[in-house]
């Protein structure tokens, strides 16, 4: 049973540059999540990866009276993946329902659960943004017990003092940032 699980948050096209809601410089963490996915597959650890799978009228786009603009909607190509990931990767989707907004991959779905099943003490998170959907799935892990580490060559923010304020946050949290 791997003991260790890597979790990409949100590697999606709509929030790289020229997507629909960018984070700044979002696509240069790519060959390093790429690494690390590679790094964590030869060491046996499971691979999760998260993303945003908003319906049409999710509650967190303008048009329903949110504060973002329409993005990852699902099937749609803003929502792919923009990393390499492994055919048994373990996929989740959050934030599905039209009235229900999520930024942790905790929240609303099997993650922890998934995690649970498969042995898996240790997480390692990366991807984006680091004071959104990273901080809350960092943060969450916590709270579901388990021991978890930061990848921090490998997260971008969108904005860089709320990215500050976030890994200070987490590590007062008990996330170890790397
Ligand atoms: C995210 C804003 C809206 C994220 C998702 O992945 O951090 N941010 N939806
Ligand atoms: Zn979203």
């Amino acid at each position: 049973m791997p003991e260790e699980a890597l979790i990409v948050v949100d590697m999606q096209r709509d929030f790289m540059p020229g997507g629909a809601l960018p984070v700044p410089d979002g696509d240069r963490i790519i060959p390093w999540c790429n690494h690390y996915i590679e790094e964590f597959r030869k060491r046996g650890a499971l691979i999760v990866a998260t993303r945003d799978w908003h319906p049409e009228n999710h509650i967190s786009f303008k048009e329903q009276g949110g504060p973002w603009p329409a993005h990852c909607v699902r099937n749609t190509p803003g929502a792919e993946f923009v990393v390499d990931l492994p055919s048994d990767a373990v996929i989740i989707s959050k934030a599905t329902e039209p009235d229900k907004e999520a930024y942790s991959g905790f929240e609303g779905t099997e993650l922890a659960e998934i995690l649970r099943k498969n042995g898996v003490k240790r997480v390692y998170v990366c991807g984006v943004a680091t004071e959104y959907c990273v901080k809350a799935t960092a943060l969450d892990a916590i709270k579901h017990g388990f021991e978890t580490y930061l990848l921090s060559d490998a997260v971008k923010g969108i904005n860089p003092e709320d990215e500050e304020k976030a890994l200070r946050e987490m590590e007062r949290a008990g996330v170890k940032v790397l």
